[in-house]
């Protein structure tokens, strides 16, 4: 069998998206997630420019050599771009082995170690009212675990509230959708993280007093503290017993999850932004964080999401995977089949995309009672409509990023 094409498609129905679409000469086609949230263009020309030349005439059913060989040949190694690219592929070529086979590709990564995969949403509200409404919201809609996040005192416009949306003009996506906003440059917002920590014992308090001891709970710090700051939430949280504690503080430095280990036990959930198995090193080996955040899109696909995951599996690390809105219908899929495999999967995130996303991915998965299943389709079991995504082309959209009161820039 032969790669005879490897098409590049951008569509932006409830936003961008990059899928990469690959054609045998026996007529099989394979999907691919690329999407790179507010950097999508770069992935597409690392696609077009620099690996669908090389894919032409190989050999389809080589998906390990495929993988090595881009990862190793481009010699610049790692990062969001490169193995974003490398991911589509891999996902593409997961997906065309399943077809050839007619299984679903969980079944390839040695069959089901569960009936099903616990997911959550993302409830959250600008104030007590308002998220207390999204809880009840999400549980309505059967998740059983759910994501915690709320507005601020004294901050205008933070990360992960629904009820920001997005510019003023009408069908802005929600923010917590979309929070990257559709226009020429990123959108400043503002922050505090004294404020915060002050503020989120609060929230989790009312939450538990409100919805009881049981309900899984979660909570994003999305990159903003510095290990002592982790710390201290993370203690100050432990009477609230979270499901976990997420992105506690920018973790390019490993060691910095030391410090905050030694200060509390409440589980910790890192990276989502991480690339490669090296990135995750140190936070494995030395059982540094409880749940691997990585998103088969951002990490290379299902071949080394799989591989982290073995890896982890020594360490009683579990999967924590990242499937927010700007992971497609089809990464959300590939890593629904590795969850399904593994022994020591976690939970799955689970934004549920918008009507017009999902007429352009047609998708074989199905989210029943809380838990999430990738379904038994031939491959990854979802098929995008080429023509519908041709509705919908690429808008210029960037991620905001955050400032504090005296101007410095901060993570957002
Ligand atoms: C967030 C993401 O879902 C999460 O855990 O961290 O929604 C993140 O903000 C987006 O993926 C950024 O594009
Ligand atoms: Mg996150």
């Amino acid at each position: 069998m032969k790669i005879t094409a490897a098409d590049v498609v951008v569509t932006s129905p409830n936003r961008n998206f990059v899928t990469l679409k690959i054609t045998t000469d026996e007529g099989l086609t394979g999907l691919g997630d690329a999407t790179l949230n507010g950097r999508e263009l770069a992935v597409v020309s690392y696609l077009r420019d620099h690996v669908v030349p090389l894919l032409i005439g190989s050999d389809p059913h080589r998906i390990e050599d495929t993988w090595q060989f881009l990862y190793r040949s481009a010699y610049w190694r790692r990062g969001p771009v490169t193995m974003a690219a490398i991911g589509a592929v891999d996902m593409a070529l997961w997906d065309i082995k399943g077809k050839v086979a007619g299984l679903p590709v969980y079944q390839l990564l040695g069959g089901a170690s569960r009936s099903g995969l616990m997911a959550y949403g993302h409830a959250s509200g600008a104030s007590l009212p308002e998220l207390f409404d999204s809880v009840r919201e999400h549980q309505a809609l059967g998740y059983r675990s759910i994501r915690v996040q709320t507005g601020v005192p004294g901050l205008n416009r933070i990360y992960g509230i629904a009820s920001q949306s997005g510019p003023a003009d009408a069908g802005a996506e929600r923010y917590d959708h979309e929070p990257a906003q559709r226009g020429a440059l990123p959108a400043e917002e503002d922050w505090d993280t004294r404020a915060y920590l002050r503020h989120i014992p609060t929230v989790f308090e009312a939450v538990r007093n409100e919805f009881g001891p049981e309900l899984p709970l979660l909570h994003d710090g999305h990159h903003r503290m510095t290990p002592i700051q982790a710390a201290k939430l993370g203690k100050s949280l432990e009477p609230y017993d979270l499901f976990w504690l997420e992105d506690c503080t920018p973790a390019e430095n490993q060691e910095a999850l030391r410090l905050v280990r030694q200060h509390t036990t409440t589980p910790l959930a890192i990276g989502e932004i991480f690339n490669t198995v090296w990135d995750f090193q140190s936070l494995i080996k030395e059982q540094l964080i409880d749940y691997v955040r990585a998103a088969s899109t951002h990490f290379g696909g299902i071949t080394p999401l799989r591989k982290v995951m073995d890896y982890a599996a020594q360490y009683q690390v579990r999967s924590g995977f990242h499937g927010p809105t700007d992971i497609s219908p089809v990464g959300l899929a590939a890593q629904m089949h590795v969850g399904l495999a593994i022994h020591n999967f976690g939970i799955q995130e689970y934004m549920q995309h918008g009507t017009k996303t999902n007429e352009v991915f047609r998708q074989s998965f199905t989210f029943e009672d809380g838990y999430l299943h990738p379904g038994d389709q031939p491959g990854l079991g979802v098929e995008l409509d080429v023509d519908e995504a041709g509705k919908y082309p690429y808008e210029t959209a960037y991620l905001p990023y955050n400032r504090l009161a005296d101007g410095t820039v901060h993570d957002w």
